[in-house]
């Protein structure tokens, strides 16, 4: 699905992140930031060696990776230049924040791509894996939060959705059909 939101085009597609041809992808990453399963896992392996090594430096320089922040490395043999490497927040019912650390995963990722230069930016469904958060709530609050970052800063030429399963997809095209009519 495409769409345009303020000056960016949004597109919403079912895939592999670690495929995607945009200047930064985003990790569903732990905060620990030394890899993991899931979409972490799969960046890791297809970008090599390389990332690990910047993220253990960011490691040593700055520690770990509070959740709802994110922190930037290379993209490795990755197509992408970069890689941000964002922390969401673990489910535990809705009443621990979060909501607001998923929303600040988004925008904390969002940001350091517009302090970057980045054009064009692939997201994956953060925190909504191994973490458990419910991916119907969580694809409203991603949404929502682009298409507000969007309508403040327009240097975005493309934020792209990739979701792996079919029904994740539909979710997100459902959520941003609601949103977008609103
Ligand atoms: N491309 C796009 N989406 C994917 C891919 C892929 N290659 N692989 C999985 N997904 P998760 P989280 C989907 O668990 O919930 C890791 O171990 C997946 O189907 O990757 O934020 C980290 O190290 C799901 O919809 O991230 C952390 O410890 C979504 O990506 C922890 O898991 C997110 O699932 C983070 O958990």
């Amino acid at each position: 699905m495409e769409d345009f939101t303020s000056k960016t085009l949004l597109r919403i597609i079912q895939g592999d992140i670690t495929e995607q041809n945009t200047e930064a992808i985003v990790n569903a990453a732990n905060s620990e930031l030394l890899g993991g399963g899931g979409v972490d896992g799969a960046i890791h392996r297809a970008g090599g060696p390389q990332i690990l090594e910047e993220c253990k430096l960011i490691r040593v320089q700055q520690g770990k990776c509070n959740t709802g922040n994110a922190v930037i490395t290379g993209g490795g043999r990755l197509k992408s230049k970069y890689v941000i490497h964002a922390v969401g927040p673990i489910w535990f019912g809705g009443l621990r924040g979060e909501d607001d650390l998923l929303r600040s995963a988004y925008i904390n990722s969002l940001s350091l791509a517009k302090e970057h230069g980045i054009h064009s930016i692939s997201f994956p469904s953060i925190s909504t894996g191994a973490y458990r958060f419910p991916v119907k709530r969580a694809s409203l609050i991603a949404l929502r939060t682009v298409n507000e970052f969007v309508s403040l800063y327009p240097g975005f030429k493309e934020v792209r959705f990739v979701l792996f399963s079919e029904s994740d997809y539909k979710v997100y095209e459902n959520s941003w059909l609601e949103i977008r009519t609103k």
